[in-house]
């Protein structure tokens, strides 16, 4: 006998967008849809390739709904899939842990959301599967749950449901915390997570997997986003794939500016990496920043006029499935004097002077800071808090000199070596 079935995690349904207002061109509405758009894709690919049964480990909304539409939204999916012979089963992790919604509505009769308050396990006869799997009650769960999952269940094929972060994730809440060691002594088939948002086959014997997000909702989400499915045979899983879903595609770009001292060329290296970006989301809309590095003599061009190089970038992708989020830069002035006058070698000596001598350098710091507001363009960073620039570590302190420097230069006319 064979049949399939699908692991998804962190739907984050109707997640809410993050200052995406302030960005000029913003595709607001595909961005709020997408995450609605990449479920409506599963439920097609769940009905198309017949598969048996869906898991959906944790965090399926976002938090508590403002009204009954995201929810009203889920049960009119999943009713789809029941329509479809297939079952659901189910847990809540820490963004809709139990204590986190405040407003309810009843599950279709195909879907079954195991309990809050300890392991619990469904099986389905037809299949023979038992899946052993508990909800999150409250946001903080800190102690390990799987302690009291039940032992394997002789003749079935035994599948374990948890959202937790294992033993630490760098950039996720350490939630529901365990071991790897601890998943394979509890002898089950296949570990269903959810939570960390990034696609990872943590074991093949036993498979523990984390599937990732359905879709990507922000920049640090980044690549192709989906679930995992699993073809079972003769009771044995013989097949585990990747089948992507979402619909829009964040990517984050580097170009390496170094050496490059004409403006058209570096305005051709961008549209080269982003046309890339566009072939790899095949179709999809793509929302992408761009990273621009090395020493390049348009440095301190770049720094006077990035908006300018921006808005240029954003007329010659314009039409096209892509908006640019911004150009990032940590590109560095050429070091070397050679080549410039007399007034433009001493300021940079100056300033490299500044990065060797760390008191005199935090000490200007603090005196611009006091009487000046700095402006936007040498930010280095979007949420970079410039109003204390002496609180900074080192390496962001010469940073921001260096940018303040180039500034100057190209001010003067004299921002690019003769
Ligand atoms: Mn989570």
């Amino acid at each position: 006998m064979e049949f399939r079935f699908i692991h998804a995690a962190d739907l984050h349904l109707d997640s809410p967008l993050h200052g995406l207002e302030r960005y000029e061109g913003a595709p607001v509405e595909a961005i709020r849809s997408a995450t609605r758009q990449a479920f409506e894709a599963l439920v097609e690919l769940a009905i198309e390739r017949e598969v048996s049964l869906v898991l959906l480990a944790g965090d399926i909304y976002d938090g508590d709904w403002k009204d009954f539409s995201t929810g009203l939204y889920l049960v009119k999916q999943l009713k789809r899939l029941g329509d479809a012979g297939i079952e659901v089963c189910l847990i809540s992790g820490n963004h809709d842990a139990q204590s986190q919604m405040t407003k309810r509505l009843p599950w279709p009769d195909n879907v079954c959301s195991l309990s809050v308050r300890k392991p619990e396990t469904r099986l389905y006869e037809g299949l023979k599967v038992a899946v052993h799997g508990q909800g999150f009650v409250r946001r903080e769960v800190t102690d390990d749950l799987t302690e009291h999952y039940p032992t394997a269940l002789p003749g079935y094929l035994n599948i374990g449901l948890l959202h937790t972060s294992l033993d630490g994730k760098p950039g996720h809440a350490p939630y529901a915390p365990c071991t790897v060691e601890g998943l394979r002594r509890i002898g089950y088939d296949y570990w269903a997570l959810g939570h960390v948002h990034q696609r990872e086959i943590v074991s093949t014997d036993p498979w523990i997997v984390y599937p990732g997000n359905i879709q990507g909702r922000h920049i640090r989400e980044t690549g192709p986003k989906g679930c995992t499915l699993v073809t079972v045979r003769d009771g044995r899983i013989s097949d585990v794939s990747e089948e992507v879903l979402d619909v829009l595609r964040w990517a984050a770009l580097t170009v390496d500016a170094g050496g490059i001292s004409d403006r058209d060329v570096l305005e051709e290296a961008v549209i080269t990496a982003v046309t890339a970006a566009m072939d790899e989301a095949a179709g999809r809309l793509l929302a992408c920043r761009v990273r621009l590095e090395g020493a390049t003599d348009l440095h301190a061009w770049l720094v006077d006029a990035r908006e300018e190089f921006e808005a240029s970038l954003r007329a010659r992708l314009s039409g096209e499935a892509v908006w640019l989020q911004r150009a990032e830069l940590a590109t560095q002035l050429p070091l070397s004097t050679a080549g410039r006058d007399e007034a433009a070698a001493g300021l940079l000596a100056y300033v490299q002077s500044l990065h060797e001598d760390g008191a005199q350098r935090d000490s200007l710091l603090a005196g611009v800071a006091a009487e000046l507001k700095l402006p936007r363009d040498i930010a280095v960073d979007d949420e970079q808090d410039l109003t204390h620039p002496e609180n900074l570590p080192d390496a962001q302190k010469n940073k921001l000199l260096d940018d303040a420097l180039a500034l100057i230069l190209n001010r003067l006319g004299k921002g690019a070596q003769a």
